[in-house]
Order: C-alpha cells, then sequence, then structure tokens
C-alpha cells in the first residue's frame, strides 16, 4: 500500500494547542494527570484534569441547579441556545475537526463530517423544539378532555466512545437541551482534547443566550469514576455508547435504581451482495464501509455475504481497491486509512486474523502493520480481507479494526439467516438490482436490524433517520424523527370540565 509518514514529533500538539485556543480554550490552563495522546505518532498532545467521585456529586449537583430554571424556560426559547452551539460549531468546523483527527486519528473528511454530523442534528433540534407536542385524545365520558404531555427528565448523562468523540454528543445534546434537560457528558478517555472543544462551543453558547450556566457539564473520568456517575440516581437517562462489554455494565447499575438508559453498543455489520448487483456501485460501497475510518465505526462493514457466482470476481476487485488505498497519516492529503486508536486495538485485530486462519479462513488481503520504523507507538494496518468457511468463531465477534469476513451463499434466504445469525444488530445492507429481493431483505422476515440499507454501504448514516439497532446492539435509537421522545416524560392528563363526575368504565361508587 502507499503509505504517508505521520508528522514530525510536536508538529500536532502545535496544531491542537492552536485549535483549542481558537475554540476558546487556554492551552496553558490545561494541566493534571491526564495525558491526551495521538494515535497518529503515539505522542502527548497536552495533560488534563481527571475528575473524581466528589466531582461527579458536584457537576450532577450543578447540572440539577441548572434544570430546575431550565425546565421553565419555553422550548422554542431553549432552541435558541441550540442554534447558537450550531453556528458557533459551524464557525469552528475546522478547528474541531482537527482536534478530532488528532485524537481520534480520522482522516479530514471524515472529521469534517463528524463536525457537520453535529450540525445537522442542531439544525433538527432546533425545528424540533417547537414540536414536542402531546396528543389529545377523545375520553370516553362526557365533559372530559383526555391529553399527553411531555416534560424534561432532568439530568441526563452521556457517555461516548473515542471514534465519534464529539457527533454522538451531539445527538444526545441537543435533543436533550432543547427538552429542558441538563446535560452531564463523560466522553471516551481517548478524546478529552476533542470534548474540551466542543464543550467550550457550547459553553460559549449558554453563556451568551443567557442560559444557566450548570445545564452542561463536563466529566472526565475513567471507568471507576463512571460506575458514580451511572449511580447517581439524580441521573435520569444515561445514554451510553460503546461496546456490548461496557452497555452490559452501564445497564443492570442503571437499572437497579429504577433509571432509564439509551444503550448503542456494538454492531457486526453484514452487506448481502446479489448476483444481480452493480458490482462496480457495490465495491466503493464495501470499499468505504469496510476499510473507511480504519474499521472503527459501530456502523463498520464487517462481514460480507456475496453469491458466489460473483464472489471470486468482488473479492479480487475489493483486494485490488484496498492495495491502492493510502494508510498513513490521516491529515495528509490522500490518505484512506488512518490509525487504529490503540496498541490493545492493534493486538485484538492481529489476534482476530490469527484466529480466523486457525478457524479455516484465508487472508485473501491485508492485516499487517505498517509505518512500524516511522511511527513505533503508533499502529497503522492495512485492511484486511478473509473469506471464511462459515460463521461460526471470530465471525461472531465485533473486532474494531478493518477486517472484512467474506462468506458466499445459494439462496437468499441462505443470505439472509447468515446476516441475522449474529447476536448484535445494528445496520446491515443489500447490494441487488431486483427489487423483489430487497423488499424481502426490508421486510419483516429480512433484515434484523435497526438499520436496513439497498445498494449503499453499512455505514455513514445521516441524522434525519433513526440511528440504532436490536439485540446485542442495546435497541437505543438517537437522532431522527421521534428521539425527543427518549429525553423526555409522558404524562397523561385528564380534565374533567363537566361539572358531574362519572367514572371510567361505568363504574358507580357513592
Ligand atoms: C458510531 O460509529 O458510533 O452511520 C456512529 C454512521 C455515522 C455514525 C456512526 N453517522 O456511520
Amino acid at each position: 500500500n502507499p503509505t504517508a509518514a505521520p508528522p514530525a514529533a510536536g508538529t500536532m500538539a502545535a496544531a491542537v494547542r492552536k485549535a483549542l485556543s481558537a475554540l476558546g480554550v487556554d492551552p496553558d490552563g490545561l494541566t493534571g494527570p491526564h495525558e491526551a495522546r495521538s494515535p497518529i505518532t503515539g505522542e502527548v498532545l497536552a495533560r488534563t484534569a481527571e475528575h473524581t467521585e466528589a466531582d461527579v456529586a458536584e457537576k450532577v449537583g450543578a447540572a440539577h441547579e441548572a434544570f430546575l430554571t431550565w425546565r421553565d424556560v419555553p422550548a422554542p426559547v431553549r432552541g435558541n441556545l441550540v442554534k447558537r452551539w450550531g453556528q458557533l460549531l459551524t464557525e469552528h468546523k475546522a478547528e474541531l475537526a482537527l482536534l478530532v483527527t488528532a485524537e481520534a486519528g480520522k482522516i479530514e473528511s471524515e472529521a469534517l463530517g463528524e463536525v457537520q454530523e453535529m450540525i445537522d442534528i442542531c439544525d433538527l433540534a432546533v425545528g424540533q423544539s417547537r414540536q414536542l407536542f402531546g396528543r389529545t385524545l377523545p375520553s370516553e365520558r362526557p365533559g372530559h378532555r383526555l391529553a399527553e404531555t411531555w416534560h424534561p427528565l432532568g439530568v441526563v448523562g452521556v457517555i461516548s466512545a473515542f471514534n465519534f468523540p464529539v457527533a454522538v454528543y451531539a445527538w444526545n445534546a441537543a435533543l436533550a437541551l432543547v427538552c429542558g434537560n441538563a446535560v452531564v457528558w463523560k466522553p471516551a478517555e481517548t478524546a478529552y482534547l476533542s470534548a474540551i472543544g466542543a464543550d467550550a462551543l457550547l459553553a460559549r453558547a449558554v453563556r451568551e443566550v443567557g442560559a444557566p450556566e450548570g445545564v452542561r457539564q463536563l466529566l472526565l473520568a475513567d471507568r471507576v469514576v463512571g460506575q458514580a456517575f451511572v449511580d447517581d440516581p439524580r441521573v435520569a437517562l444515561v445514554s451510553a455508547t460503546g461496546s456490548v462489554r461496557m452497555g452490559r455494565e452501564v445497564a443492570p447499575r442503571v437499572a437497579s435504581r429504577f433509571g432509564r438508559v439509551l444503550l448503542e453498543l456494538g454492531g457486526n455489520n453484514a452487506a448481502i451482495v446479489a448476483p444481480s448487483a452493480d458490482l462496480d456501485l457495490a465495491l466503493r460501497g464495501i470499499v468505504f464501509s469496510a476499510a473507511g475510518t480504519a474499521g472503527q465505526r459501530c456502523t463498520t462493514l464487517r462481514r460480507l455475504i456475496v453469491h458466489s457466482s460473483v464472489a471470486d470476481e468482488l473479492v479480487e476487485r475489493i483486494a485490488a481497491a484496498y492495495r491502492t488505498l493510502t494508510i498513513g497519516d490521516p491529515s495528509a492529503e490522500g490518505t484512506l486509512v488512518g490509525p487504529l486508536i490503540s496498541r490493545a486495538s492493534f493486538e485484538a485485530q492481529q489476534r482476530a486474523l490469527a484466529r480466523a486462519v486457525e478457524e479455516g479462513g484465508e487472508v485473501v488481503v491485508g492485516g499487517g502493520r505498517v509505518l512500524v520504523a516511522e511511527a513505533p507507538d503508533a499502529f497503522y494496518v492495512e485492511p484486511a480481507v478473509v473469506r471464511m468457511p462459515g460463521q461460526a468463531g471470530v465471525v461472531q465477534e465485533e473486532t474494531f479494526a478493518p477486517i472484512l469476513y467474506v462468506l458466499t451463499y445459494e439462496r437468499l434466504e441462505e443470505a439472509i439467516a447468515l446476516q441475522n445469525g449474529v447476536p448484535q444488530g445494528l445496520s446491515s445492507a443489500i447490494f441487488t438490482q431486483d427489487q423483489a429481493e430487497a423488499e424481502r431483505f426490508l421486510s419483516s422476515a429480512g433484515s434484523d436490524c435497526g438499520i436496513a440499507n439497498v445498494n449503499i454501504g453499512t455505514s455513514g448514516a445521516e441524522i434525519g433517520g433513526a440511528f440504532g439497532g436490536e439485540k446485542e446492539t442495546g435497541g437505543g435509537r438517537e437522532s431522527g424523527t421521534d428521539a425527543w421522545q427518549a429525553y423526555m416524560r409522558r404524562a397523561t392528563n385528564t380534565v374533567n370540565y363537566s361539572g358531574e363526575l362519572p367514572l371510567a368504565q361505568g363504574v358507580k361508587f357513592l
């Protein structure tokens, strides 16, 4: 593969300082025990605070205090806060994207796309601020009105992952804020600087529109301190994005205090390629979904289920395309595949490949580490394609790295059974020109995922559609038409203006 060597030590730290200043953060004010590193070189970019359990109590308390004021502000007026945040994000798109590149290793176009996704959800949330509607229903009793009203929940806790370090926060925060909640954000430990940058813009918007200061809180906390956060009874909703393992820890803790959760956990996304598929189009969709973001999206394409009649040709073409992908410095022009987030990720990628081979897989292309001499503390890998004899073992798991497992099928039913035959249920796709096949894939007997696409890949959803998945993916939905309801509680109101007291169900009493 062509490679782009990472920048000289110090270059990025300097660019990060400049970006932080532009976002309103004094880089000299950042101190503390936490080392914010870049996966591009492995170098330390800055040091930051690391909050404690005492900070959790204080921040959640301050957020709750702010909520008590914020809930009384009319929703369309609350929309002004999010509108201003969206404007500031638009103005500072490049600087925030630079932090995302530096910390998550995203290529420039994808980092800009991530900030665009924040701006998009701000737009949606501002419109939504005038549409937090309940329904009015006919009462069975004369002279009665039956209605539902939506109220804010309180403090919404957001736990986000390294791979979408700022967009996923915005999906939650933009809606939660117009709905009248206060938000406490616990970003990924590998993405504190991006979080500090995004939060600084929100804090500025809060000041400018005169919203209560405490309505947004940033909690820079590790897993242990995070437990105190999810256990705090004042956090009405915990919206958590990350691994299934994290979800298994968070969900029962919140459930034990009858709090609410919104979970966006792992995916093991597949695309079916039918014999009628437009292979040129499928090829591009597959390569973006599987190798883009270095395979580190929850929507990344991890399994390809190809009709046996086109499998050899398609796999060969994917392999050829993979060999042309430039791997390396994500801020260099032309790079398409940046680094893995950590050594642990690299080790997981190597283990998965070894297991795949043990389980009868054949590595068609990729898998090796590159730029070892140029960046000994960073982990760049060639996206891999592995043909597998079946779907047992490692294919059942989400490995957060660019590994595409290829399986073949003969009949569509078999392909759909393979597609659904994993514990996760986030995203799925079919490439076909046969309308009946596409409809079968989208039907109730088709894909069991939260996202089912036709003739596009599994990743890169837009915010207008509900985002989330079934089974081990956790069942939550963010963005989209009715996501706002997750951040509100519903009250049913029966109003009697009859002057009599007829009881429901015809009950007679007194
Ligand atoms: C994630 O990887 O956590 O659909 C979110 C997509 C993006 C969001 C991914 N819009 O790929």
